[in-house]
């Protein structure tokens, strides 16, 4: 194996450990040509960035991430940043002919996620956005049945994202991990943390959503901002719950929430079609349930749990034995599987920031109709 993927990380939060896993991992797991070598990391406090590169074995850290950028050891530039940051940091990598993985969403607006695209598309980079549900197994799974054509015509798809650890008014806003509080740098709240995922996931399985009405709330209207000290309206939504139209002609429901108390990611969906009906639940993401109408009888016809572990389910026959189960960093191992995949094979690997943007615009348009209370069409590519 002696072509390298040298990866150069921004960032060391949760979502850098969970690609710094998946780095560390894929060639224990997948055959792929390339080996991943974690050359260089940055962030901003240098004690954690010293501490991250030690944890997660990078060979050398940086003070600044455009050093990495400009490194000719990097091949691939990991953004694992605020939001905010996401654009500067990919345009600068695209242009420096760096392959560019970004966390999601894959900016705040919809116009810094077409520089997004414009960049990577006009350097001719690979690059891919980290809407990591994707690579769920059982999700994946749900893929496959969907394109066997076992559910027939769609005609709802809704899903939840629920969590509850913003309720207490003490929480700031600002700064470490509480830049998701802080509507500068995330852009939005639930929409675009949460229903982002589930947007992601909706197009992939049913196709593009044209038109959206929402409601969104912001139950607490002050944070103390930790950066500032001083008590700062919230600008975020807290909660966001929005009807979509498909293009394919089905309904959408969607709902998120940092406000559902007990719920920690409660995240679900269902879709039901005139063949049959297929479910999943984060809480018990080794499974997915299906309900098939077509070809079976009546007397027999039911909700059926499969045990998504078999050799024969998506991804599970690089892990263990059937009936052993993976965990939520493996869907990022998956991811960056496909990725390197698709660089070897030549045939990319989705999402691209192009599907990235095509949810930015989604959320744009949910963003908007929680502002005017009508219909808003959102854009989507068909
Ligand atoms: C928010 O709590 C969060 O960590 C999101 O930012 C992630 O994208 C989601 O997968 C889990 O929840």
């Amino acid at each position: 194996m002696s072509k390298q993927i040298r990866v150069g990380m921004i960032g060391y939060g949760f979502m850098a450990r969970t690609h710094s896993n998946a780095h560390n991992r894929l060639n224990n797991f997948f055959p792929v040509e390339h080996k991943m070598v974690l050359k260089a990391c940055t962030g901003l406090d240098p004690v954690k960035v010293a501490e991250y590169a030690a944890t997660w074995g990078y060979e050398r850290t940086e003070d600044d991430w455009r050093k990495i950028v400009a490194a000719d050891d990097i091949d691939l530039i990991d953004i694992c940043t605020p939001n905010s940051t996401h654009p500067e940091i990919a345009i600068a990598a695209a242009k420096a002919g760096k392959m560019v993985f970004c966390e999601k969403p894959l900016a705040r607006t919809v116009e810094e996620a077409q520089a997004m695209v414009d960049a990577v598309e006009a350097a001719g980079v690979a690059n891919m956005v980290s809407f990591n549900y994707r690579r769920v197994p059982a999700i994946a799974l749900a893929k496959r049945l969907i394109d066997e054509g076992r559910i027939g015509r769609p005609f709802h798809f809704r899903a939840n994202f629920l969590q509850d650890w913003t309720i207490s008014p003490d929480v700031p806003q600002g700064g470490d991990a509480l830049w998701r509080l802080d509507v500068k740098t995330a852009g939005s709240g639930v929409t675009g943390d949460l229903l982002a995922h589930n947007i992601d996931t909706a197009m992939w399985l049913n196709g593009p959503i044209t038109r959206v009405t929402a409601k969104t709330e912001t139950f607490v209207k002050e944070r103390k901002n930790s950066l500032t000290g001083k008590l700062e309206p919230v600008g975020i939504d807290d909660a966001c719950l929005f009807i979509a139209e498909f293009a394919n002609g089905s309904l959408g429901l969607f709902e998120a929430t940092r406000y559902a108390r007990g719920h920690k990611a409660l995240k679900t969906f269902e879709l039901n079609g005139e063949y049959g009906s297929l479910a999943f639940d984060l809480e018990e993401m080794e499974y997915l349930d299906y309900f098939e109408y077509k070809g079976t009888e009546a007397d027999t016809r039911g909700w059926r749990r499969i045990h998504v572990t078999n050799g024969e389910h998506p991804y599970m026959s690089h892990y263990w034995v059937p009936g052993l189960v993976i965990g939520y960093e493996h869907s990022f191992l998956n991811a960056l599987a496909d990725f390197v995949a698709g660089i070897e094979s030549g045939v990319p690997a989705e999402p691209r920031f192009r599907a990235g943007l095509q949810t930015q615009k989604v959320c744009e348009a949910v963003l908007k109709s929680g502002r005017t209370g009508t219909w808003e069409p959102t854009g989507v590519e068909l």
